[in-house]
């Protein structure tokens, strides 16, 4: 393909609505040549240069032209941002002038997937870039920001070159079989393997941590009527934002709020009270609770402090809702609210707070932050679910070839080094089907 097969494409790179700036991006082989008849003036490298944007000979706008010449550019192609005044009707005609003039509009995150395309960036820091513009909090961000760097990619290139350097060296055994044996012992092989695989479940381990911090947890709060667990929510938002009084049954309705455990982006659910219940409106929410319960990452179970049996009411919580502790599914973090109202506490596996005066408050953050694992240090990297597949089906071939290796069946530990390898290298792009490289850019914003 030549480079003037490819298209070159615009977009709109700032927010929708009115704002001081408004960028419109190109990039590709037309941009520079585009600019130059809208701007009145060649692009110089490099350099802010005020231009006044006319088509058709009408005007646009007063603003600023920054040429990135390619391969030294975002995407890798000749690439020119428009700084204009932050209106939509100029950054619409801005638009429509450069479609005018011979670019397509950019479909969502195809700036991005040309970076990609051209080497700029591998798919992992790609997907950072999407993760850093949509972070939900400082920690997110952080860790977004370090991905894109590339320390995850670093990580797992690494251990996909250490995967690759002993299939060559298998490889080359097989020629000589008499010497098999001899081999896995001269290039210590299973030692190899067996650090290859605490490598792999420590970054495994750390990219579950990225994932939790990238895309947040939903926390439902449950419990019988009258707990407390509205009260709860309201002290955790610090509004006043479900009504809570002492009648039983107060809330119907799931309500939703997002907020930020420290670093870890949350979606707090305040659900209906359980009971049985003959009213079909109240019915409907304790429907909606189970089913939100069902579905959050953690429940918070509150039972209420002047209350007799805990435990006993804990269980019959658990069981109305459909969920045992210790299987998969929800982390479970049973606590006792209203301790205001009693004398004592004493040790149980609640954690005791009140909504009312704030007490154990912070403790409960803590907890729902340790039960998906992560602690006060802070996280390295963003992950996805996609990283977390990829490096699980590379930890399952390793475990095959550590389980071949003894067997001196060579070919086949070829084999599943080789699956190791691409596992990893669908991570960073190298081995990733093209329809699921369009599926992953199709998430991105436009003009990104
Ligand atoms: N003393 C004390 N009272 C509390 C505390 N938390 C809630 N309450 C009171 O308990 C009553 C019920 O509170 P809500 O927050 O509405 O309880 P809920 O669990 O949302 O109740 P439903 O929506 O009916 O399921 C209210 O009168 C609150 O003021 C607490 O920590 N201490
Ligand atoms: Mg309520």
């Amino acid at each position: 393909m030549t480079t003037l097969d490819i298209d070159t494409i615009v977009a709109i790179a700032t927010p929708p609505g009115q704002g001081g700036i408004g960028v419109v991006r190109l990039s590709g082989p037309r941009s520079v040549d585009i600019c130059r008849v809208l701007a009145g003036q060649p692009a110089a490298p490099r350099r802010a240069q005020r231009i006044k944007l006319k088509h058709n000979g009408e005007a646009i706008d007063d603003g600023l032209m920054l040429y990135f010449p390619g391969p030294n550019s975002f995407t890798g192609e000749d690439v020119v941002e428009l700084q204009l005044h932050g209106s939509p009707v100029v950054l619409q005609r801005t638009l429509d002038a450069c479609r005018d003039s011979g670019a397509r509009l950019a479909r969502p995150g195809e700036f991005s997937e040309r970076a990609f395309l051209n080497n700029k960036i591998d798919l992992a820091q790609a997907e950072a870039i999407a993760d850093l513009i949509a972070s939900a909090s400082q920690g997110a961000a952080r860790a977004a920001v370090r991905a894109l760097s590339g320390e995850f990619s670093d990580q797992v290139a690494l251990l996909a070159a250490k995967t690759e350097r002993m299939r060559i060296l298998v490889e080359a055994t097989i020629d000589f079989p008499e010497e098999e044996e001899e081999f896995l012992t001269r290039y210590s092989i299973p030692q190899q393997l067996s650090s290859l695989e605490s490598e792999l479940s420590e970054l495994l381990e750390k990219s579950g941590r990225g994932k939790t911090i990238n895309e947040g947890v939903s926390v439902a709060l449950i419990g019988a009527p009258n707990t407390g667990k509205s009260s709860l929510l309201n002290r955790l938002t610090g509004e006043d934002a479900a009504i809570v009084t002492d009648i039983p049954g107060t809330t119907r309705d799931l309500l939703k709020v997002d907020l930020v455990f420290d670093d870890l982006p949350v979606r707090l659910v305040d659900t209906a009270g359980l009971r049985a219940t003959e009213d079909p409106v109240e019915r409907e929410g304790v429907s909606r609770a189970r089913d939100e319960a069902l579905r959050a990452d953690v429940i918070v179970c509150l039972v209420d402090a002047t209350e007799q049996d805990w435990t006993g009411e804990y269980r019959r919580l658990l069981e109305l809702v459909g969920v045992s502790a210790g299987v998969d599914g929800p982390v479970l973090l049973p606590a006792v609210n209203k301790c205001d109202l009693v004398n004592q506490t004493g040790e149980s596996d609640f954690l005791a707070i009140s909504a009312k005066t704030g007490e154990g408050v912070s403790s409960l953050i803590e907890s729902v932050r340790k039960s998906v694992g992560l602690t006060s240090e802070s996280t390295e990297f963003t992950a996805r679910q996609r990283h977390i597949d990829a490096l699980k089906m590379a930890a399952e071939h390793l475990r095959s070839a550590i389980a071949t290796a003894p067997t001196l069946q060579l070919e086949i530990l070829a084999e599943e080094l080789r699956e190791i390898h691409d596992a990893l290298g669908e991570i960073v792009g190298k081995t990733t089907p093209d329809d699921l490289l369009g599926l992953i850019f199709s998430e991105f914003c436009i003009g990104k």
